[in-house]
């Protein structure tokens, strides 16, 4: 089957670029989103998220004729699903942004469609799916629903690019095609191959929304061991940066980086998935997602006892992204911290973000001025490393050494 035709449901971080990605091969792709904003801008060639070259992408493809977005879904030959799964209260995911996809997706389905689930998802959500779009389209058969011979394809293929380097990592990264059943598989395969350099593997659909889920509680448990030793560290008076750089030298070791926190959407959540699936078995989960959770609280209070020092304390926080070179401040640590010292009235609070141009809502009205890098050095007494942003890493010892600094990222641990 020849993939003529592509609809993208979700134009979001993910959903955006793949559209693109897939247009620039030739094929007619339809993107469609609730938000008219994001489809007005993008039927411009213009694009409403950050992201390295996606600019060019996006206006080449819609230029071409290759990319179209629209608020209502059309009929294609295969869907791609990258909606938001957030979790709601009590950290149990919330698959409405899915349920919705289906509905607006299950009217235009025709016989010999592929859909794929690409949202990183809890498992069993791709079974889920293929059941909400059978009960909307009695008249088709969906794999592991229908009794009949399935008509239609569905499989999971979670999305596991790296923000900052999307476009590069969509290519090039390994894809893991988990198909309800072989043929689904088959199917997907077809489809990732049109765009995907790496390999495709094959799995079912379970396997491969746990895997998913599995490469992030990695990160998120290496990284918790990390910020762990980073406290013990402190307590013992020993430089994190040099022992994790020391015990790294070990063939077999590779400790990540301590922090602030955890933050974005993806490592900060998808955990939580295997904890709601197994509350009382992921227990080295659960507690690294603690840990993480606990770090910003443990860094304010360094803050604190730094700025006691000082009669005025200005204390100035060096970045809000979540993480170095981005302008994303979703679930933000460094975000959270310089909101906490607001609150609790350290001094007077400076922000430092070269990567936005107005302070976030969350910081507005609390008194924190957003200002350079060079007014922060000139008047701060604290400097608080949040983000390892390039203009922060520039920064040479005489920058520094009249100041107080608490340095979450370890850029001055050269000094
Ligand atoms: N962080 C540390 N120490 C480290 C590395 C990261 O504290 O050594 C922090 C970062 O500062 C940030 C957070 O962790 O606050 C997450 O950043 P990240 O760069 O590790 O990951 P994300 O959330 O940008 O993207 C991850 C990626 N997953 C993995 O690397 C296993 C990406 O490939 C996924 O596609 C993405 O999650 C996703 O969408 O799930």
């Amino acid at each position: 089957m020849a993939f003529k035709k592509v609809s993208v449901i979700g134009l979001g971080y993910i959903g955006l670029p793949t559209a693109a990605v897939i247009a620039s091969r030739g094929i007619e792709v339809i993107g469609v989103d609730v938000s008219q904003k994001a489809i007005e801008t993008i039927n411009q060639g213009k694009v409403h998220i950050v992201e390295p070259d996606l600019d060019m992408v996006v206006q080449a493809a819609v230029t071409m004729g290759k990319l179209r977005a629209s608020m209502t879904a059309e009929p294609a030959d295969a869907f791609m699903i990258a909606v938001p799964t957030p979790f709601k209260d009590g950290h149990q995911p919330d698959l409405s942004y899915i349920e919705a996809a289906a509905k607006a997706i299950a009217p235009v389905l025709e016989k010999g469609n592929l859909v794929v689930l690409e949202s990183t998802s809890p498992v069993g959500a791709t079974e889920k799916l293929a059941s909400w779009l059978q009960e909307q389209r009695p008249d088709l058969n969906f794999p592991g629903v229908s009794s009949g011979e399935p008509n239609i394809y569905v499989a999971h293929c979670p999305e596991r690019v790296l923000p900052g380097r999307v476009l590069e990592e969509l290519v090039s990264n390994d894809r893991i095609i988990g198909g309800i059943t072989s043929k689904c598989c088959e199917k997907a395969t077809e489809l990732y191959k049109t765009f995907v350099r790496g390999d495709c593997i094959s799995t079912n659909a379970r396997t491969a929304e746990m895997a998913k889920l599995t490469e992030n509680s990695f990160r998120d448990v290496n990284i918790a061991f990390a910020n762990e030793l980073s406290i013990i560290s402190d307590k013992l008076k020993i430089n994190v940066w040099e022992l994790i750089a020391l015990a790294n030298r070990h063939p077999r070791v590779n400790i990540l980086s301590p922090g602030p926190g955890v933050g974005g959407h993806c490592i900060a959540v998808d955990p939580w998935f295997i904890v709601d699936s197994a509350p009382e078995e992921a227990r080295i989960i659960r507690t690294a997602r603690e840990i993480n959770d606990h770090k910003p609280e443990y860094v304010v209070s360094k803050i604190k006892e730094a700025a006691d020092q000082f009669k005025r304390p200005v204390v100035a926080c060096l970045g809000l992204a979540f993480k170095a070179d981005i302008d994303d401040l979703r679930e933000s640590p460094a975000l959270d911290i310089t909101c906490e010292l607001a609150k609790a009235n350290v001094g007077q609070i400076l922000a430092v973000e070269p990567n936005i141009q107005e302070l976030p809502a969350k910081l507005q009205g609390q008194g924190v001025e957003l200002v350079s890098l060079q007014h922060a050095l000139e008047v701060a007494n604290v400097l608080v490393v949040l983000v390892d942003h390039k203009p922060f890493k520039a920064l040479q010892s005489n920058d520094i050494n009249t100041k107080v600094v608490v340095d979450t990222r370890g850029l001055f641990s050269r000094f």
